[in-house]
């Protein structure tokens, strides 16, 4: 088996890499890259990836990076079932939702998060939330409709998207964010299911996660 070190942040979306991780029953360490000590943008981290961002995971030699293809890689090389193997329609399915939280719930929290990397004039930052906040609201609505009726993202058994479906729905929960979420009550009870596995408390704990500070920014 290859040695797999995860590299990985607090509440950043590398979490669920590590929570997968953690389920997969595969042998791995983490290394943890705070992003807000700015760890992301050492020399050493870009020696990782020459791109600063988390997560990436070192598979012995070869470094892979974005959160889905992590996500696939551990399914797809773990004995647990996170991942569907020889039927191609429930393959796309995850692939769907995957790349769904990828590149449009992730980048939805952007106004909110991460102004600056979409416009540089800060006194236009009103005018993005103005724009940016009822876009989050609805993307993410649109999260808590695809998890109606279905305990798990792929339906009766979890997956690897589960734990990225986590590290979004902690985001909603933040105080700067919440006040402007709708009620999800498919995507909390999800999350339940999600905090009810030790494999999910263990991975926040020991990134420094707890229940009193999950929400903090
Ligand atoms: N498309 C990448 C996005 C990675 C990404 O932006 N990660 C964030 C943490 S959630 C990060 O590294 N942020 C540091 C920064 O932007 O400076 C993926 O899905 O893995």
């Amino acid at each position: 088996m290859p040695k797999l070190t995860l590299f990985t942040s607090p509440r950043a979306c590398s979490g669920a890499c590590h929570i997968a991780l953690e389920e997969s029953g595969l042998d791995y360490d983490i290394e943890l890259v705070k992003i807000r000590e700015g760890r992301h943008l050492t020399e050493e981290y870009l020696r990782i990836n020459p791109w600063g961002k988390i997560p990436a995971l070192r598979i012995d030699g070869e470094v892979l990076t974005e959160a889905q293809a992590i996500l696939s890689y551990i399914g797809d090389t773990s004995a647990n079932n996170l991942l569907p193997r020889n039927d191609a329609l429930a393959r796309a399915r995850a692939h769907e939702w995957m790349n769904f939280l990828t590149a449009t719930v992730h980048i939805a929290f952007r106004p909110l998060f991460k102004p600056q990397y979409l416009i540089g004039d800060e006194s236009l930052y009103p005018k993005l939330r103005e724009v940016g906040i009822p876009n989050l609201k609805n993307t993410l609505l649109e999260v808590d409709r695809r998890l109606e009726n279905r305990d798990w993202a792929l339906g009766d058994s979890y997956s690897v998207v589960d734990p990225y479906l986590l590290v979004f729905w902690i985001w909603s929960q933040r105080d700067d964010v919440v006040p402007h979420v709708a009620d999800m009550p498919n995507w909390r009870a999800h999350a339940e299911r999600m905090f009810n596995r030790p494999a999910t408390w263990r991975c926040l704990n020991i990134e420094g996660v707890t229940k009193d500070n999950i929400s903090d920014p």
